[in-house]
């Protein structure tokens, strides 16, 4: 054991990193960049390539750099050919995806192929790390077992196996798998200390503890943030009834020394906050009073709640929204990102289509359309439209000029703000009809 401390201390191992999407490139990179040797392994070529040219195949602040940097002095290299390079890694940290199915159980196909590859490559003080968020017990029940079975070798005695969650959110990875504290949860003693030793060369602060408990820590920071979301929404729904401003009640409730209510919108999108809650659900007993779920629920009907919107302020102004032109900004899931996984421009759009509408989008970032027509800018997008739709809260968005769109739509415009991005007093000053998510009547203070 003390022989790998002092390997990773002199940075004398290699590593091999299994799936390089989101998590495993950045994680591939930020090794490589500390002075270790790593293999990136994915089954598309395309992203082997790119990494192999020293490009970056993910559009993720720094990574550019680091990837072209670290291949270029040959200590980042990816490649598909997982068996020879798992033969010759001394550890291997598997981040492939873990998503869930229609019945929202979790595929763990991506997962058990993984460990079946790494599980006949396993030798003596090799490390082996999952990053894969998965549901509670599936390292005890279902890695440690089958790595043990085709390696005929003991976890924590003659081999290291740890869980250590990503903590990092796309368009800040590289900074927050850095500063953002660690959990290592070994399988035992020696595989905590010996993971912390392997993340402690990347990460400011590593804590230690076992594999359920980071299994369902990680599962409880995404499930909180979705509850709180959720709550987030149904208040904004509250404020509606009320014709209060849900930012202004938000932001006074948070001058409590111990409240912080997040913020609410058209709908949670994005990889892990629509999954990781029926993750953390999974394999445990169901109870009838089910706060997880119904918050999915309620995140899940804001889509829904915006086309109201979209439909009641049409009608407001005498317009069906069949026939109607409507612009949306945004199909990314979240700012600043161009990921539209799980989008609630999705269903949106979607729905609006069904309804009649024609749908044009515009969104800096991304270029996923889903269905509608595509604009290449928001002057574009809201020529000649009937109602302008935010749904994503890029910086791009932030200062729209009401003015000249105003110029550019059709008579009597209006605007539905799922982001609270734009003033309301001001908006029904340069006339339009504007509905927000959680507003009431606009109000100058
Ligand atoms: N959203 C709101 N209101 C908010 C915050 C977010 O409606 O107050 C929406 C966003 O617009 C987006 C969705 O929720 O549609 C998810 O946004 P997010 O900011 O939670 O971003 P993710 O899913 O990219 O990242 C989360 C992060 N988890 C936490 O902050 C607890 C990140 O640290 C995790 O690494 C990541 O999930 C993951 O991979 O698990």
């Amino acid at each position: 054991m003390q022989k790998t401390i002092e390997n990773i201390q002199n940075r004398n191992l290699c590593l091999a990193v299994a799936g390089s999407g989101y998590v495993g490139l950045p994680t591939a990179a930020l090794f490589a960049n500390v002075g270790f040797h790593v293999t990136a392994l994915d089954i598309r070529d395309e992203v082997v390539k790119a990494v192999n040219s020293g490009l970056t195949p993910l559009n993720e602040p720094g990574l550019q750099e680091l990837i072209s940097r670290n291949v270029e002095v040959g200590r980042l290299r990816a490649s598909l050919n997982s068996d020879e390079n798992l033969n010759q890694a001394d550890a291997v940290i598997i981040s492939v995806q873990t998503p869930i199915c229609k019945n929202k159980k979790p595929n763990l196909s991506f997962l058990e192929k993984a460990l079946e590859d790494v599980g006949e490559a396993i030798k003596k003080g090799m490390l082996v790390v999952v990053s894969s968020t998965a549901s509670p017990g599936t390292m005890q029940t279902l890695v440690k077992p089958k790595l043990e079975s085709l390696s005929g070798l003991k976890a924590d005695t003659d081999f290291y196996l740890a869980y250590v969650p990503e903590r990092i959110a796309p368009g800040n990875a590289l900074k927050e798998f850095v500063e953002s504290p660690r959990l290592v949860g070994g399988m035992g003693p020696n595989s905590t200390k010996i993971a912390s030793e392997l993340f402690k060369t990347v990460c400011k602060t590593v804590i230690e503890t076992d594999t359920s408990t980071a299994e369902i820590a990680k599962l409880a920071e995404n499930t909180f943030r979705d509850v709180n979301i959720a709550f987030a929404n149904q208040l904004a729904l509250i404020c509606e009834q009320h014709e209060v401003n849900v930012k202004k009640v938000i932001e006074l409730a948070n001058t409590h020394p111990r409240v912080n209510i997040h913020t609410p919108g058209p709908g949670v999108g994005g990889p892990c906050l629509t999954k990781d809650p029926y993750l953390l659900l999974h394999s445990s007993k169901p109870i009838d009073h089910d706060i997880i779920k119904t918050a999915r629920q309620i995140n899940d009907y804001m889509p829904k709640h915006i086309t109201k919107q979209i439909q009641q302020a049409l009608k407001k102004t005498g317009k069906d929204i069949k026939n109607s032109k409507i612009a949306i900004l945004g199909t990314a899931y979240k700012a600043d990102v161009d990921d539209s996984r799980q989008s609630p421009s999705n269903p949106i759009i979607h729905e609006l289509i069904k309804l009649g509408a024609e749908v044009t989008v515009y969104d800096p970032h991304c270029n996923q359309t889903f269905g509608a027509k595509k604009a290449n800018s928001i002057h574009e997008a809201v020529k000649g439209s009937d109602c302008l739709v935010v749904i994503t809260d890029h910086t791009e968005f932030k200062n729209l000029s009401l003015k000249e769109i105003k110029a550019l739509m059709n008579e009597k415009p209006t605007i539905i703000d799922g982001r609270i991005i734009i003033n309301p007093y001001r908006a029904e000053k340069s006339g339009f009809t504007y509905y927000g998510i959680g507003l009431g009547k606009p109000r100058k203070r």
